[in-house]
């Protein structure tokens, strides 16, 4: 069902897509139980650049938030027999979705009854009807601010690489994903050899070079489409989608060569540090968890092998 207006709406989105709204790609959930409305926001968001996903229900949200990872949660209120409200309590009870931006669309006009909607955890009103620049840019700024904040909110300090709970949630995604679409996918679990030696020779400044280092190569042999991050003080994991097994242990025995050879200046001498590697196919596991358990045991294995190489 298409909005009987359609050939205005698609001029207007044609002004509106030549003022170059900075929307980018920004990733827009839209909930709302009337399917003509929604359709309609959606048309509006999609001819500003933005890539708009739509439910009608609240009974997927969590799953379609997890698979989808919006920038922006856009939400009715009254969606009998449910409500906006308690579905955005629902969402910032999630730790990974307290950064997320909530807005409610509703015809609600009494400000009393708005604010207390605004309590429950969104960011947000605007009253229905609304129109196109302001949702377009309602929702731009938002996705905007809250781009920066979580990009903030996510790396980690030393290396600039996803920090612990971010990986996880990565790699949650992505088994999420391996589960439908069935493309292999790796994870690597990496960490440095002999590290406290390192510290205790040369200094921990020294080691956090290390570290850093290894967080630099890392990035430079993965493709962008590859997750990364330091899982704990001098351990990484990599999510490799549509990587074959064979092609994930080349890669990290070419990767354990090059960082072998790296010469490294201490305050005394110059030294050498090597880096053991685990890796697991995600696809053989029926939960993240498990795989990483797996990359996990085959790194300790490489590291009673006698370290510096990897185990699959
Ligand atoms: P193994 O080969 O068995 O891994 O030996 P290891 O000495 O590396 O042992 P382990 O992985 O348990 O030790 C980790 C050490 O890394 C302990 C800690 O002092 C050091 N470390 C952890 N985080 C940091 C950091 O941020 N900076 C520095 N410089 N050192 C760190
Ligand atoms: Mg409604
Ligand atoms: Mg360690
Ligand atoms: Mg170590």
């Amino acid at each position: 069902t298409l909005p009987a207006d359609v050939p205005e709406l698609v001029a207007r989105i044609e002004r509106l897509r030549q003022e170059r709204l900075e929307t980018g790609r920004a990733r827009v959930l839209l909930l709302d139980d009337d399917e003509e409305l929604a359709e309609r926001y959606r048309l509006v968001l999609t001819g500003a650049g933005m890539k708009v996903r739509v439910l009608n229900r609240p009974e997927a949200l969590m799953t379609v938030l997890t698979e989808f990872r919006p920038d922006i949660l856009l939400m009715d209120i009254h969606m009998p027999p449910w409500s906006g409200t308690t579905l955005a309590r629902m969402v910032r009870f999630e730790p990974q979705w307290l950064s997320l931006p909530i807005v409610y669309l509703s015809s609600e006009q009494d400000r009393d009854r708005q604010l207390s909607a605004l309590a429950q955890g969104a960011d947000e009103f605007i009253t229905k009807p609304i129109s196109d620049e302001r949702l377009i840019r309602t929702v731009g700024i938002l996705c905007h601010r809250a781009r920066q904040l979580s990009q903030l909110l996510s790396s980690d300090g030393l290396t600039g690489l996803l920090n612990h709970p971010h990986i996880k949630q990565a790699l949650t995604h992505e088994h999420a994903r391996v589960r439908r679409h069935g493309h292999a996918t790796m994870v690597a679990m990496l960490d440095l050899d002999h590290f406290k030696q390192v510290n205790d020779n040369h200094g921990h400044t020294t080691g956090d070079l290390v570290i850093r280092t290894l967080a630099h190569l890392l990035k430079r042999r993965l493709r962008n489409t590859d997750s990364l991050g330091r899982y704990g003080g001098e351990e990484f994991v990599a999510v490799l989608p549509g990587c074959e097994p064979g092609q994930a242990r080349t890669l990290f025995e070419q990767l354990c060569r090059d960082f072998a050879a790296l010469d490294f200046r201490g305050p005394q001498q110059a030294f050498h540090v090597t880096v053991s590697v685990g890796l697991a196919r995600l696809n053989d596991f029926t939960s993240a968890e498990q795989g990483l358990n797996a990359a996990d045991e085959a790194l300790y294995e490489q590291k009673r092998r006698g370290r510096n190489g990897v185990t699959d």
